[in-house]
């Protein structure tokens, strides 16, 4: 019976993230959250003489989805006393919001003031 040649022995399979490669090294790292969640800010009505209630109930219904009822809630609460948190939002919805509050102000000729600050 003729001689069998070797068998070479059978290396199992490696996984690339184990593969150090020619000469290299394998580091093992831990990443550390990579992820935040974004800072919130408060988007806030300034109360005025001039501005109509009405006005700042169509502000909050349209620009911050509230309902006839908390709007004119809402409303209520800053012409009372003096300022009141129409939404908390990321940093550049909030700014958005202000941005368009202001422009409807304005546009209709209303001295009402919006400003965000953070959360
Ligand atoms: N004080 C206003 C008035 O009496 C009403 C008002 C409420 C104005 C809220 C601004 O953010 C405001 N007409």
């Amino acid at each position: 019976m003729p001689d069998e040649p070797p068998v070479p022995p059978v290396k199992p399979p490696i996984r690339p993230e184990q593969d150090a490669g020619a000469g290299g090294a394998v580091v093992a790292e831990r990443k550390t959250q990579q992820v935040k969640p974004p800072s919130l800010y408060q988007v806030v009505l300034l109360n005025d003489d001039y501005t109509p209630m009405e006005f700042v109930v169509m502000v909050l219904q349209h620009y911050f989805q509230r309902d006839l009822e908390t709007a004119t809630h809402i409303m209520l609460k800053i012409h009372h006393e003096g300022r009141g948190v129409c939404g908390v939002y990321p940093k550049d919805v909030a700014a958005t919001k202000v941005e368009l509050v202001l422009a409807a102000a304005r546009r209709d000729g209303h001295p009402l003031q919006c400003i965000m600050e953070a959360a």
